[in-house]
């Protein structure tokens, strides 16, 4: 146990197995089913989860509706409050939870702690939420008559989320439905439940501390059949998505078939344009770590280059060479770079992406390939490739959850522009230039179409501050900071008639 995994389990409250079902303090235990949790990093088995079943399922909305009808009520700065504890306890676990989304998703132990790090940023920003949580105020066209609208909480929020990011994504969710007055049910991924555990346990710690219903925070676990009994379910009027195009359109329609809300942030297909106005220096670090980063699986990874023909040689070769000194392996080894994939299937999905593209006629400049021997004996290890395509390749125009890196190039802003946005997702984009009329063309509203558009900067990484998602397939939702809260809540516009007579809007005459 050299990087400590054990303790950082015990300090986290995780036993050999777990139960998955919480209503909050509560743990329920369904004894049948389990999930085992592998690590993809030395392929161990770190513990074993309980799956929901449907009689816990009902415990667990049972004690979030009577948790709402309290939280609902309480001020939103004293919710804030909560949520200011909520990130206190998470900066004291900072380090083991870190360990545990390394160990249990294969992230570098760094990326690991800046999850934890970007669920305490969501802490801070919703306790100044809380706060502000504004209304607009009109002026009626009536005399004696007032107009405001306000927010009010929307209910029980069903929250799914990926194996990539396990816990930054639900804190997202969670901690701004939580200051709007909502209660939450989180159903992480199964490829990391224990992540979900953990961070379940620190939930339920500050609600007891604070002697509130534990059902402002559920857990439920299991595949998309758990999920299920929540995206059909009226009880909830709004369900957050994160995960595969695939996925999202299979909850939307569920969803939508109740007209329910969804929240949907899926798929990405992000490209870099790197244009003959480039900082080379910046434009290579930053599409390596976009590249490569989280091995290639988050859903703001760089999938493509799009490069312009006079500096295409000169950049390939760059990056080529930067890609010779990554080191790869264990993720909490701090001298390596990437860690390996989340599990087998996503290998197999990674070889035949490449074998794919390189039918439809792709050339590997940087080799890909899964590793084996001593440290790989997870079998989830594999090499970020490079494959010089075309944009219109079917295997370009989709998202393989893995570091392979499609370069193309171009000719002119306009071509690139077209390229960049001719792909089904939308999620992030950037352009690296020191050119201002290129900077901004892409920023335009003839640019980029995606939710997130930079200049001189990756496309991953993205801050908590702004709103997170995208268009098209990436299915439109938006999460985290500026004002995706309002998807939080319900909109309810008041007018107030304070004078002696009742005249009607629009001037309709109405008389007896
Ligand atoms: C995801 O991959 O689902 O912008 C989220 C980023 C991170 C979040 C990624 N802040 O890369």
């Amino acid at each position: 146990d050299q990087f400590g995994i054990k303790a950082a389990l015990q300090n986290l409250g995780l036993k050999a197995e777990n139960s998955g079902t919480s209503t909050g303090t509560l743990w329920i235990n369904t004894g049948k089913e389990y999930i085992s949790s592998y690590s993809p990093a030395d392929g161990a088995l770190i513990g074993k989860v309980q799956v929901t079943d449907r009689q816990s399922y009902e415990q667990v909305i049972a004690k979030s509706q009577e948790a709402f009808q309290i939280w609902r009520t309480t001020p939103a700065p004293k919710r804030g409050e909560i949520v200011r504890q909520m990130g206190n306890a998470l900066r004291e676990v900072k380090a083991d939870l870190g360990k545990l989304v390394s160990y249990e998703m294969g992230k570098s132990y760094q990326e690991g702690l800046g999850e934890v790090q970007e669920m305490i940023d969501i802490c801070d920003f919703a306790v100044g939420l809380s706060r502000q949580l504004y209304g607009l105020t009109m002026h009626s066209e009536r005399p004696g008559h007032r107009m405001y609208e306000q927010w009010h909480p929307i209910g029980v929020v069903g929250i799914i989320s990926a194996f990539n990011f396990p816990v930054a994504v639900w804190s997202w969710n969670s901690m701004i439905a939580w200051v709007c007055g909502d209660v939450c049910i989180w159903k992480p991924s199964e490829k990391a439940p224990l992540s979900g555990v953990a961070c379940q346990h620190i939930i339920s710690k500050v609600l007891k501390e604070n002697n509130l219903p534990e059902g402002i925070s559920g857990l439920i676990v299991g595949d998309y059949k758990v999920g299920q009994m929540m995206t059909e379910d009226t009880r909830v009027p709004l369900i957050s998505a994160t995960g595969s195009t695939r996925m999202g359109k299979i909850v939307g329609q569920a969803v939508a078939a109740r007209l329910g809300r969804s929240l949907l942030e899926l798929g990405g297909n992000n490209a870099i344009i790197i244009t003959e106005n480039a900082d080379l220096e910046i434009a290579i670090r930053g599409a390596l770590f976009g590249a490569v980063g989280t091995a290639g699986q988050r859903c703001t990874t760089t999938r493509r280059l799009i490069i312009h023909e006079s500096i295409y040689d000169n950049f390939k070769q760059r990056l080529a060479a930067a890609y010779t000194k990554l080191v790869i392996g264990n993720p909490l080894d701090e001298k390596n770079h990437v860690g390996p994939l989340i599990d087998k299937e996503a290998v197999d999905m990674y070889l035949k992406a490449i074998e794919k593209v390189k039918k439809e006629g792709g050339k590997e400049l940087v080799e890909g390939g899964v590793l084996s021997g001593s440290g790989y004996e997870s079998g989830c290890y594999v090499k970020p490739s490079i494959i010089e395509a075309e944009n219109h390749f079917e295997m370009v125009q989709h998202e393989t959850f893995a570091p392979i890196l499609y370069i193309m190039k171009y000719n002119n802003l306009e071509e690139a522009i077209a390229m960049h946005n001719g792909v089904p997702q939308g999620l992030s984009s950037a352009i690296m230039t020191l050119n201002m009329r290129e900077a901004e063309a892409f920023l335009s509203a003839a640019g980029s179409d995606c939710g997130i558009a930079n200049v001189n900067i990756g496309t991953s990484g993205a801050e908590i501050g702004g709103a997170f998602g995208g268009e098209k397939e990436t299915g439109g939702g938006r999460e985290s900071g500026s004002d995706s809260w309002k998807a939080y809540m319900r909109r309810q516009t008041n007018t107030i008639n304070y004078s002696t007579s009742l005249p009607l809007a629009q001037g309709i005459k109405f008389d007896i």
